[in-house]
């Protein structure tokens, strides 16, 4: 009797629900670095040698720990190039009788696992992964029937089921949620601590050389590599991030600094959807700070509720929605993803930063996802598709589970206000406010027409204009369309005008 028990690059926990029940004399793991992972999308080269490199030290330290790890490198010349027919290949080499798997964190690799049993002829396991606060049988209670899924009614349900935060049946402090305190600009001046970076050991420089050689061509730099590869680096950088940024999280969480590419954000997400760090032991570390005086409730009640909030909230709402998901066009978008994304130069100096914090470091904070990224290709009517499959490939977190509501629900409005109330759309006095970029940038965001006036002021008017019978029904944007029946007719033109002259330079 030899099981089979096929780890996927996301499931490096070592408490794996496959793991579990099982002895390591009956058992082979197996454990595969493929070709189609690695390109379905040209995921960013950092992104790669992160998955190839913390694979490669889990497999280790399963061996350390006594287990049989059947590990198939990228560059072996058996490799096939596909989970399906590399089951197929070690179920025959290992005689196995049986497979246990835990279920992949995405529709298309679900669905390629539940065929691994007609390809092998054998009895096939696929386990929930247990690794998330709520359950997707919970969420899809939670959520069968409501109209709009609210964040809020959902994590507040998880701060009374998990007691974090909680005095008795109250919120700590009397409130749920300290966003009010929480949208403060950086003073000048202003120092944050970098983050703790873990230089790359032999096993992590072998990846690296490997992935230079094989997806060179793939956007990003390989050069600025510093994940944590292990549960104990893991570990480290979530003490360095309580000891160091949590406490100032919360009042800066939604600003942006030139050539501060992390402020006090904690980088753990990649750590996080690999499974080298658990959510829960996150946000207990981030509530014993506030327990210890070390945090103030404001940082530490925003922290907790991005974990036990929004990531338990958009992966429940991922597997619910279904796996046409990503399909979604609920405005229509057509145009192709702008050549900016991919580096090429521009004069939007907000646009340019997220983009090459980005290039230079498979990651950039929420804002700059939501706000910049996502509202510009919204603005100009990127077809949400595109969006998707860019986010995917450029950042290292990058899990369909997590990415995709974000990007078609929050980011681009595309699944038709499943996820948000209204679309995040935003003029160039939004980016002004919560930064600094505007007082470098080639474009005055102070004006909406001519040859200095910020695009973003025409294509944000202009977006709202070509939407007008979609949207202008929805209670929360009536202001917007306030703003814009204000304009006189002449302004309008002019507006549109300027917004067309600008998207046909993008073409
Ligand atoms: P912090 O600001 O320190 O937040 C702490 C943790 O909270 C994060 O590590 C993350 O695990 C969680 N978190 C915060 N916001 C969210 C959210 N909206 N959804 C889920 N978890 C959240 N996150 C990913 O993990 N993978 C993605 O592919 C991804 N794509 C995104 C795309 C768009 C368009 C947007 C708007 C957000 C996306 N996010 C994604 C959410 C969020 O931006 C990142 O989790 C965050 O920037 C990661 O950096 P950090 O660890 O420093 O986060
Ligand atoms: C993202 C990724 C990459 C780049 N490479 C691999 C790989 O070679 N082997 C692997 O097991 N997983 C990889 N992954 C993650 C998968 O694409 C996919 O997101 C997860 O398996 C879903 O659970």
């Amino acid at each position: 009797m030899t099981i089979l028990i096929p780890i996927l690059g996301d499931q490096l926990s070592h408490t794996l629900a496959s793991l579990r029940d099982v002895t390591p004399a009956s058992a082979v793991v197996l454990m595969m670095e493929v070709a189609d992972e690695a390109t379905y999308v040209p995921h960013h080269p950092q992104k790669i040698a992160l998955f190839f490199s913390a694979m490669r030290h889990y497999a280790d330290e399963l061996r350390g720990a006594g287990w049989t790890v059947d590990y198939v490198t990228l560059d072996d010349p058996a490799n096939t190039g596909d989970f399906a027919s590399e089951v197929a290949r070690a179920a025959a080499r290992h005689g196995a009788t049986s497979i246990v798997t835990v279920a992949g964190g995405e529709w298309r690799v679900l669905e390629g696992q539940r065929q691994w049993a007609e390809r092998t002829g054998l009895p096939l396991t696929i386990l929930d992964d247990d690794r998330f606060i709520c359950t997707i049988e919970q969420f899809a209670g939670w959520a069968q029937g409501r109209k709009r899924m609210i964040m809020e009614d959902f994590y507040r349900i998880m701060r009374r089921q998990t007691g974090l935060l909680m005095d008795g049946d109250q919120p700590a402090g009397g409130q749920w949620n300290y966003d009010a305190d929480n949208r403060k600009s950086v003073p000048k001046g202003h120092r944050f601590t970098p983050p703790v970076r873990f230089a790359p050991d032999a096993i992590t420089s072998d990846v690296m050389a490997l992935v230079a050689g094989r997806f060179g061509n793939h956007f990003g730099s390989i050069d600025g590599f510093r994940w944590a590869v292990t549960r104990t680096q893991a570990l480290a950088a979530l003490a360095d991030f309580v000891a160091h940024r949590l406490a100032g999280f919360g009042d800066y969480q939604d600003a942006m600094v030139t050539g501060e590419d992390v402020l006090n954000h904690s980088l753990l997400s990649p750590a996080l959807n690999l499974g080298l760090l658990s959510p829960l032991e996150v946000c207990q570390a981030a509530e014993a700070a506030y327990h210890a005086g070390t945090a103030p409730l404001n940082a530490v009640e925003g922290f907790i509720r991005q974990i036990l909030g929004w990531r338990e909230y958009v992966r429940g709402l991922y597997w619910f929605a279904g796996p046409d998901y990503t399909a979604r066009n609920h405005l229509a978008a057509t145009r192709p993803l702008p050549a900016a994304y991919w580096g090429a130069p521009t004069d939007l100096r907000c646009l340019s930063e997220a983009v090459d914090n980005t290039r230079r470091n498979s990651s950039a904070h929420h804002i700059q996802r939501l706000m910049i990224l996502g509202n510009f290709a919204m603005l100009v009517g990127t077809d949400p598709a595109e969006v998707h499959r860019w986010y995917l490939a450029v950042y290292a977190d990058a899990l369909e589970w997590v990415e995709a509501p974000n990007v078609i629900g929050m980011s681009q409005f595309a699944d038709g206000g499943l996820m948000s109330t209204k679309p995040y759309a935003a003029g160039g006095a939004y980016v002004n406010r919560m930064s600094d970029h505007c007082k470098s940038c080639k474009y005055d965001v102070k004006q909406r027409t001519g040859p200095k006036a910020c695009p973003l002021n025409s294509l944000y008017w202009d977006f709202l204009a070509r939407h007008e019978e979609r949207l202008s029904g929805n209670q929360r944007l009536w202001r917007m369309y306030d703003g814009w029946r204000r304009f006189s007719e002449d302004e309008q033109t002019r507006i549109r005008e300027q917004a067309a002259t600008f998207l046909a330079t993008l073409a």
